[in-house]
């Protein structure tokens, strides 16, 4: 992934993954004291020397320093050109789906974020674009989906919550047949160091980096990578324009959480491995899917596209709605909480907590009911988090 570089010092280096994580927009000379860390730029003005005569920088919500550096250093993780962070992802989405007009028709897939769902189907379908939501398992489904209107296939791969993979080399040549369809790929669950969808045809890479980018369960944000210049400046038009621009404090803290982002998704995925081959075994399971074991449907593609796994994962409980919910409430370890892809181990009940906007036929049809249990294996000792996990069980079952 060389690059013949950059004057500007906007495009990232392609050197080593942890080299970019830790160098790429951070050089210190850009800085008049010359600073090893950026520093949290919080001016929301800077002096112009005539107008229209500016440094680069005129207003924070058109561009801040901080933010400058982080969007170098994710563009450069990614190996990709352009980075944009937002106040959220779900901003970051509301600003991809604001590429679109009134009449245009979206393909997406039917296991996305619960956030994401609510959005597409009562906030965007209000501006007349319409949404069809498909198994992307089958391509057939997807070349099936596309009409003359549609104008953007959204892909999460591994998917919230029920982790089906999505082959994304498969559905970019499928819509780049089409002029106008441009491939969006959620790449929260892999984060930047286990999958990079650009290399793979899409045209833009999203991450919820409130999870494994910042990896600290400390910040809300979005993040959109993209190679082309002209995409890059329209969704960058459409930040300026709307607003939903992060913090210079955040953008510091995703930024220094960056820096360690490789060493967070070896231990997630490793743990997380253990973790599945513990509830794979374990009686009181049904049935477990983590996409880095030869038993998820999809791992063959999974070992095509993306050189590692993280460390979520989902499995259905032998058991009721009551077991289920006694299981989650007597863990120790790992907290009941939404989110994932921090440090900290969480586990939720997504029928009750992240997807319960999700319509109930929908649901059912996913396999998100009343036994099914998310997990987002953080970083502890693993012995304790399955220590855990099996008193917990017991737990419940006994209840
Ligand atoms: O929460 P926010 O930063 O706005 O990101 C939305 C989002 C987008 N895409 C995926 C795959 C996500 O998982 C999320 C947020 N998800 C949760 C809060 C959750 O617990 O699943």
């Amino acid at each position: 992934m060389a690059n013949s570089g950059d004057k500007t010092g906007w495009l990232p280096p392609f050197k080593g993954f942890c080299t970019d994580a830790i160098h790429a927009g951070q050089d210190p000379e850009q800085w008049k004291s010359k600073l090893v860390v950026p520093a949290i730029t919080l001016a929301t003005t800077f002096k112009q020397e005539a107008p229209g005569e500016h440094s680069g920088y005129e207003y924070s919500r058109s561009g801040n320093p901080t933010r400058t550096c982080l969007e170098k250093c994710v563009a450069a993780v990614e190996g990709g050109k352009h980075g944009l962070a937002f106040s959220s992802g779900l901003a970051a989405t509301q600003t991809i789906i604001n590429l679109l007009k009134a009449g245009d028709h979206v393909v997406t897939t039917d296991d996305v974020y619960g956030g994401t769902n609510r959005y597409f189907r009562r906030v965007a379908s209000k501006f007349n674009l319409e949404f069809s939501f498909v198994d992307f398992t089958d391509l057939g489904n997807v070349e099936k989906a596309i009409k003359s209107n549609t104008k953007l296939l959204w892909v999460e791969t591994p998917t919230n919550p029920t982790m089906k993979i999505t082959d994304v080399r498969a559905v970019s040549e499928i819509a780049h047949r089409h002029e106008d369809i441009l491939v969006v790929v959620d790449n929260t669950f892999m984060s930047s160091y286990f999958q990079r969808p650009l290399s793979l045809g899409a045209d833009i890479s999203y991450h919820s980096a409130t999870k494994y980018m910042n990896g600290h369960t400390d910040v809300v944000m979005g993040l959109i990578i993209v190679n082309d210049d002209e995409l890059r400046d329209k969704l960058y038009f459409l930040q300026y324009a709307t607003g939903p621009t992060p913090s210079p404090f955040d953008c510091y803290m995703a930024n220094r959480g960056l820096k360690t982002l490789a060493l967070r998704m070896e231990r997630h995925q490793q743990n997380a491995i253990e973790v599945a081959k513990f509830l794979e075994k374990h009686p009181l399971v049904e049935k477990v899917k983590y996409a880095g074991l030869p038993s998820h449907p999809q791992y063959e593609i999974m070992q095509k596209q993306a050189t590692g796994c993280s460390g979520m994962l989902c499995f259905w409980m032998k058991g009721n709605l009551q077991q289920t919910k006694k299981f989650l409430s007597s863990m120790k370890i790992f907290i009941l909480a939404e989110s994932l892809g921090g440090f900290d181990s969480l586990a939720e009940h997504p029928a009750i907590m992240t997807h319960a906007s999700v319509p109930p036929e929908q649901r059912a049809q996913l396999g998100i009911g009343d036994n099914f249990v998310r997990l987002s294996v953080g970083l502890e000792d693993v012995k304790d988090l399955i220590e855990d996990i099996d008193q917990a069980l017991k737990i419940a079952v006994s209840s």
